[in-house]
């Protein structure tokens, strides 16, 4: 008697548990009225955590026993696992490590159909690389680390080079404008921005455009080279790279006096090293033999120069044109002659460090720091079909590395015939600057320069 009930007790439960699989809305089996959820209140996103999961009855009390498969899920992204089986639970406690991918204020929840337990968590960003190619900025990159905000990151940006304002005192801008923008736009921890910057900078600074003028409060310059800049803040904003207006030139000569000793010298200059040179000559005549042993002490100038400069090396990238009232023409100039005929040789030049024109040889080469850039030919033109095939007007389009040093100045050599060997008169256009950018960086858009007359003709060396 006693064992019938028994069994008749174990049948009613096995149903109960067999029932509490098809049905949503059944309490758990053993008695289970809820699940405590409790882990850490703040997480990392995409960071493994571990969470705890206490089976209670009605009362609180643990359940010791359980059964079945518990589901998790969360209310925005995803989380790891999505499930675990009875046999986590160890003495009615399971501890699992979870994962969730979504910034916010996540709830997690232990269901089957209906909730049994919840938890809130604030999950933290993961760290954020954003590149160049993500941003569309040459050169910026952006570096949020993990735990910086309780939301998704967004971030666009975009560059100018318009300054909102003029640069603090003492400051001059050393860079474009980089306008970041997003969510959040403050961050709880110091994010890393890389910009490019100009050129070399005196006491780089970061500055933010507040609206109504520049700050660089809770700015961090990290490091920088001649051509980039890191430095971290914990806001969105617009930035911009300021070097000090005044370049520290220090310039120390020290000049011996010359010595010399004998009637023959020996000079010798240099301009970074003490040179003694000492020469032995020896004169035979058929008369007499003489030494003459000579010491020259050289003039030894040592000069140290610390300066501001530009970066050593930009990229060219330009559209040049003369055209429309202002067509080049031959030898004998306006009005007496006559606009350069279509085929005229062209060379796009650049006029070197000193920035200035030097002639040609005879043969057409540069002379001096000048070198050649391109050649073209007059109505040869491809950028403007309008310009195409009209005499004494062309108007060119060139792309490529040109590494130069300085800023890029460049001019036009204009040739009276098709060739340097057929032409008898040259004649430069004025120097200009074309669009150009620090080397490894992407040249701005061409930039357009009309070139008037060419103001003298010169006859062929
Ligand atoms: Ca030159």
């Amino acid at each position: 008697m006693v064992k019938k009930s028994l069994l008749l007790l174990l049948l009613a439960q096995l149903a109960f548990i067999l029932g509490c699989g098809s049905s949503s809305t059944a309490p758990l089996p053993g008695g289970i009225a809820y699940f405590d959820v409790s882990g850490p209140a703040t997480i990392i996103a995409n960071t493994p955590f571990s969470a705890t999961f206490t089976a209670r009855d009605a009362s609180g009390d643990i359940v010791t026993t359980v059964t079945g498969t518990v589901t998790l899920t969360v209310d925005a992204g995803t989380i790891s696992p999505t499930s675990f089986s009875d046999s986590g639970f160890i003495n009615g406690i399971a501890a699992v490590t979870v994962t969730l991918d979504t910034p916010g204020l996540r709830r997690v929840s232990v269901t089957d159909g209906s909730i049994w337990g919840t938890a809130e968590v604030v999950v933290m960003n993961a760290t954020r690389e954003y590149s160049s190619t993500d941003l569309g900025v040459a050169g910026l990159s952006i570096t949020v680390p993990a735990g910086s905000a309780s939301s998704e990151i967004s971030v666009t940006a975009s560059e100018t080079t318009t300054s909102p304002g003029s640069p603090p005192s003492g400051y001059l801008v050393g860079s474009k404008f980089f306008i970041i923008t997003g969510s959040p736009i403050n961050f709880l921890n110091p994010i890393s921005i890389t910009i490019p910057i100009n050129g070399p900078l005196t006491n780089p600074k970061v500055y933010y455009w507040t609206g109504s003028r520049w700050s660089s409060y809770g700015i961090t310059v990290v490091s920088y080279t001649d051509t980039s800049l890191i430095f971290t803040t914990t806001h969105f904003s617009t930035f911009g790279a300021m070097g000090e207006s005044e370049s520290t030139t220090t310039t120390t000569t020290t000049t011996s006096p010359t010595t010399t000793t004998t009637t023959t010298s020996t000079t010798t200059t240099t301009t970074t090293t003490t040179t003694t040179t000492t020469t032995t000559t020896t004169t035979t005549t058929t008369t007499t033999t003489t030494t003459t042993t000579t010491t020259t002490t050289t003039t030894t100038t040592t000069t140290t120069t610390t300066t501001t400069t530009l970066a050593p090396n930009y990229r060219i990238l330009d559209n040049a044109g003369a055209y429309s009232t202002t067509e080049v023409f031959d030898e004998n100039g306006i009005g007496g002659g006559n606009q350069l005929p279509v085929g005229s040789f062209l060379q796009y030049i650049y006029a070197g460090v000193d920035g200035a024109i030097d002639p040609p040889t005879s043969s057409g080469a540069t002379t001096d720091d000048d070198f050649l850039i391109v050649t073209k030919e007059v109505g040869s033109d491809t950028a403007y079909l309008s310009f195409s095939n009209v005499p004494g007007q062309f108007y060119h389009s060139f792309t490529g590395d040109v590494y130069v040093t300085g800023t890029p100045k460049i001019y036009v050599r204009a040739w009276n015939a098709a060739s340097v060997s057929m032409a008898t008169h040259y004649g430069d256009s004025i120097l200009f600057v074309p669009a150009y950018a620090l080397l490894g960086q992407i040249p701005p858009l061409p930039k357009e320069t009309v070139l008037p007359n060419f103001s003298t003709t010169t006859a062929k060396p």
